[in-house]
This record gives structure tokens, C-alpha cells and sequence, in this order.
């Protein structure tokens, strides 16, 4: 396959230097309005490209790719997250799947600790107090939150994220506790001083801090339900950065309104950009717009990737990133 004469479709605006160097190697189509494509320009652009660079806002669906032409062969996701396609139907159909981890595994982690500082803290309540003008002078009992060091943070999913908090955590004080689907190496074990649980729920009931790091798959939807969350302890926090899927939303507001959660940290929701409006002005919750990789080292540095996989893939090679549906 001749690489300067593939088409490569992408969806969104991504950063300049990416941009130039897609158009520099192949016949590209770029998205100057940045405005999502909708399930037909999705649809259309399956059928004329041979590659498409999707985002997490693409629903790349088996609707979607069972319409795709003969010419189609790839989709070279722009994130690490591959839960908005239908990888199980692009490989079926003998499309390549490939996305973009690694790069922004420390970005993500910093926010992830950003939150499990400031929710517990109360930083954002002290923010907008100091904004509203409410700031009358310093008093003993006064915006007291809870300390961080010697509690105990649950990290739900320990690949690279979930470790790359735990070791921030861990400066932090914290002592570290995780539920993944197999137990980490006795090296990664001992270095983070981490206690593997095999049961989530019981991990659940003893955590001060939950924190959700796992990709959002069939296994792992609503894994915090209702059922789940009311194992928690009222006095405990949970923070997500992953993938708003993982919590039951509506749960997790009933849970926080009530009294049955001390606070959470959100960065990530259930049907972004939509928030669920019981979320919205609690004072014990801090609400980002999923800004876990947004920086300018790390987006530039996934676009990079994405650069790699499809010349990799041109070259008639297997590309370092391919998404293999048996182990997600
Ligand atoms: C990305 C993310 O920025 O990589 C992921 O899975 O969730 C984000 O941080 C986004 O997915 C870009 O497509």
C-alpha cells in the first residue's frame, strides 16, 4: 500500500503540528469547524477513507463500520479509551484498531490526584468563597475537610493509570489498596506497598477513597451501582477520571445528596457533555469537563502515536498500538 495515497479522514481538530504532519504524509481530510461528526458523517466517512482518526466523542459503532466500503482499513483512535467503537465488528470486517496509550497515563494521574486533594480538602468550596467575597477572617473550626495521609485509597483498575496514582498517592501518605482483574507483580505490589483485593464489594466497605481507573467495557459498566455504592462508608470520597459508565450517575447523585458519600470528583460522566443536573452545585463535588489528558505535551504527543500507527500500517506493518478485542 502507497502511504502518500491514503485517505485519512479525522474527525476533530488536533493540535497544528499534527494536522500538518497528517497532511504532509497522506491524503487527508481534516475537520477545520471541530464540530463532532454525526452517525452519517461517520457513515460517508467509512466509505471514501481508508483510514479514519476518531476521538471518544465518534460513536465508530457496527453501524457505522458494517457500512464501511472495501477500501476501509483502519481506525486510529485519538485517546488511550476504545469504548466508542465496536472493535469486536472492525476486526470481524478486518479493520485495524488502534489507539494511543502510555502518553498520557501521567497527565491523567496528576488530575486524578488533583481531585483526590481537593475533594477531601475542600478546595473548590474555599475558591468560591473567596470569589463570592465571604472571606471573614481565619477561625479554629473553619473549613475543615479530611486529612489525606494515613487513609486508605481503593484503586479500581491498576494498569498504568491506576499505578501512576497510587504512586503519587503514596507520597501523599496514602496507603494503597486495588481491585483489578489479576493481581499486579510482586515488584509493582512491593514498590507501592499495594494490597490486592479480590472482592471489590469488600474493598468497597474499607476505603476512605475510591478511585476509578479502569476502561469502560461490558464487564465494567455501572460496576458502581447502587448495590455497590451503598457499601461504601459516608465518610468516604470517589473520584473518576476513566469513563462516566463505570458509576451509575444517578446513584452516585441520590448517594451524595443524601449523605451516604462525603464527596466525589468527576471529571468523566455517563452521556457526556450531558451532566446529570443532580450532580450539579453540590458543594462536596468537583465537576471538570473531562480534561484528564488535556495538555498540550500530552495531545500532541497522542497525535504523535496516531501518526506512527497509520505510517506503521502503511508500511504493510503491524502497528504498536493495535487493540486486540480478546483482552479488553
Ligand atoms: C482523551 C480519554 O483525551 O484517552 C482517553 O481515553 O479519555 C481522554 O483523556 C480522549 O479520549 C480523546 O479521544
Amino acid at each position: 500500500m502507497s502511504d502518500t495515497r491514503l485517505k485519512v479522514i479525522v474527525t476533530r481538530r488536533l493540535p497544528d503540528a499534527v494536522e500538518l504532519r497528517l497532511k504532509e504524509l497522506f491524503d487527508t481530510e481534516l475537520n477545520p469547524s471541530d464540530e463532532a461528526f454525526s452517525q452519517d458523517q461517520l457513515i460517508d466517512a467509512v466509505k471514501r477513507a481508508d483510514v479514519l482518526v476518531s476521538t471518544v466523542t465518534d460513536q465508530v459503532d457496527g453501524q457505522v463500520l458494517s457500512q464501511s466500503g472495501e477500501q476501509f482499513k483502519m481506525v486510529a483512535q485519538f485517546g488511550a479509551g476504545v469504548d466508542n467503537i465496536d472493535v469486536q465488528t472492525a476486526n470481524a470486517r478486518g479493520i485495524t484498531v488502534t489507539n494511543t496509550p502510555g502518553v498520557l497515563t501521567d497527565d491523567t494521574a496528576d488530575v486524578t490526584m488533583a481531585l483526590i486533594l481537593a475533594v477531601p480538602r475542600r478546595l473548590y468550596e474555599g475558591i468560591e468563597l473567596m470569589e463570592a467575597g465571604k472571606f471573614d477572617g481565619w477561625a479554629p473550626t473553619w473549613m475543615m475537610g479530611r486529612r489525606l495521609s494515613g487513609k486508605r485509597l481503593g484503586i479500581i483498575g491498576m494498569g498504568r493509570i491506576g499505578q501512576a496514582v497510587a504512586r503519587r498517592a503514596k507520597a501523599f501518605g496514602l496507603q494503597i489498596h486495588y481491585h483489578n482483574r489479576k493481581k499486579v507483580s510482586r515488584l509493582i505490589e512491593e514498590e507501592l506497598d499495594a494490597t490486592f483485593w479480590d472482592s471489590l464489594d469488600q474493598m468497597l466497605s474499607r476505603m476512605d477513597i475510591v478511585s476509578v481507573n479502569c476502561p469502560h467495557t461490558p464487564a465494567t459498566f455501572h460496576l458502581l451501582n447502587a448495590r455497590r455504592l451503598e457499601l461504601m462508608k459516608p465518610e468516604a470520597f470517589i473520584v473518576n477520571t476513566a469513563r462516566g459508565e463505570v458509576i451509575d450517575e444517578a446513584a452516585l447523585a441520590g448517594a451524595l445528596q443524601s449523605g451516604k458519600l462525603a464527596g466525589a470528583g468527576l471529571d468523566v460522566f455517563e452521556r457526556e457533555p450531558a451532566v446529570n443536573p443532580d450532580l450539579v452545585g453540590l458543594p462536596n463535588v468537583i465537576l471538570l469537563p473531562h480534561m484528564g489528558s488535556a495538555t498540550v505535551e500530552g495531545r500532541n504527543e497522542m497525535g504523535e502515536k496516531v501518526i506512527i500507527n497509520i505510517k506503521t500500517f502503511a508500511d504493510g506493518h503491524r502497528p504498536p498500538d493495535r487493540v486486540i478485542p480478546a483482552i479488553l
